[in-house]
């Protein structure tokens, strides 16, 4: 079986997961969408019968499937609806027919990760001017103040960089070749990590940044210049994969071919569930994460507090966001606009990989 096969696989089996606790929770809850035909607000400030269009990356990658899952939550539990689209390539292209729809369907609130920071604007510049309200999660667009957008921020975007580097560093002794694995070159989450990667590496001068490649969050085009890598630098040291996609492929090579595994060591942005058995294993040390499900749930809130009127743009705005608590939303700072930050990433390995369910 390939390694593009098996992934699409869990990927698959995952979705079957979350779709069967998104019916079930459904089931049990008198709170389901269109629950309120008159779209008064809920006890949050937030109305009900809101229709929030999430539009991932890629609606097959695994990480963005358990996003929309916290998104769908969200809006279950404020009486309102998501509606998932997006294309199964991380381009602007295939996501720009989904904000048309999110036009055409007269959304409340649109939450999408941009795949390139700027092509996607005269698209999201048309629905706010229908009055959609726009938030990014996952991976930031760059539309200056047209539209006004809110980002949510899976956790402080300088942290996630330089983390990731201090991690590697302390695994090779601060020595040594490494390279960066990443999803698409147009994406902006991405970027801006490897940005702070380099500006960390200047605080270990035995460290070596050689390649940074890119898998575009494709099994087999991740595992296509993983092994181009490997063979164009014979003593590399480190990898650090910023994207669960990669990080899972590079894994499952190393892990399959211990000879590597022995030379190489790698990190970066992992699920648990897609990870354990490699840190079990020995192949893989440490690695970071946050709780997707989380992240799409803050940005359900966001998005229907902001098409609600009882959250605003402006920094110091709060708004409720469900069993995570009150978030407050943070001025423009560092390239950034106005963003709302779920909270600080965990570090796994082998003394708790096993206690994470995603
Ligand atoms: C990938 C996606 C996403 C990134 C995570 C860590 O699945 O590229 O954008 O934030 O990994």
């Amino acid at each position: 079986m390939t390694i593009r096969t098996t992934a699409r696989r869990r990927a698959t089996a995952l979705l079957s997961l979350v779709v069967a606790c998104i019916t079930l929770a459904a089931c049990g809850s008198s709170n389901s969408a269109g629950a309120d035909p008159t779209g008064k607000p809920t006890a949050t400030g937030v109305k009900k019968g809101l229709t929030v269009y999430f539009i991932p990356k890629d609606t097959q990658n695994p990480y963005e499937v358990l996003a929309d899952a916290g998104g769908k939550k969200a809006l279950r539990e404020l009486g309102g609806k998501v509606v998932v689209s997006s294309g199964t390539a991380d381009t602007a292209a295939a996501q720009i027919p989904s904000i048309q729809a999110a036009i055409q369907a007269h959304a409340d609130a649109i939450v999408i990760a941009g795949n390139d920071p700027s092509a996607l604007c005269p698209s999201l510049n048309q629905a706010s001017a229908a009055g959609i309200k726009i938030v990014s999660f996952d991976s930031d667009i760059s539309c200056g103040t047209s539209p006004n957008h809110l980002f949510i921020n899976q956790a402080d975007t300088k942290v996630i960089g330089t983390s990731e580097v201090d991690l590697l560093a302390k695994e090779i002794h601060s020595t040594g070749q490494i390279a960066i694995l990443s999803a698409a070159a147009s994406a902006t989450n991405q970027n801006a990590w490897i940005g702070y990667m380099k500006q960390e590496l200047a605080k270990y001068p035995n460290m070596k940044l050689v390649s940074t490649v890119y898998g575009n969050d494709d099994p087999a085009t991740s595992l296509t210049v993983l092994q181009g890598l490997l063979s164009a630098y014979p003593n590399l040291k480190g990898i650090i994969s910023p994207t669960t996609v990669g990080i899972s492929t590079a894994a499952q090579y190393l892990s399959s071919h211990k000879d590597v595994a022995a030379k190489v060591t790698l990190t970066g942005l992992g699920l648990p569930s897609q990870m354990k058995s490699y840190v079990h294993d020995g192949t893989v040390k440490s690695f970071e994460l946050w709780n997707p499900s989380n992240l799409g749930y803050l940005a359900g809130y966001a998005a229907a507090s902001l098409a609600s009127g009882s959250a605003s743009l402006q920094a110091g705005s709060t708004f409720k966001a469900g069993t995570l608590g009150s978030y407050k939303v943070l001025g423009p700072a560092a390239g950034i606009g106005p963003s709302v930050v779920l909270g600080p990433p965990t570090v796994f390995d082998a003394a708790n990989v096993d206690r994470f369910d995603f």
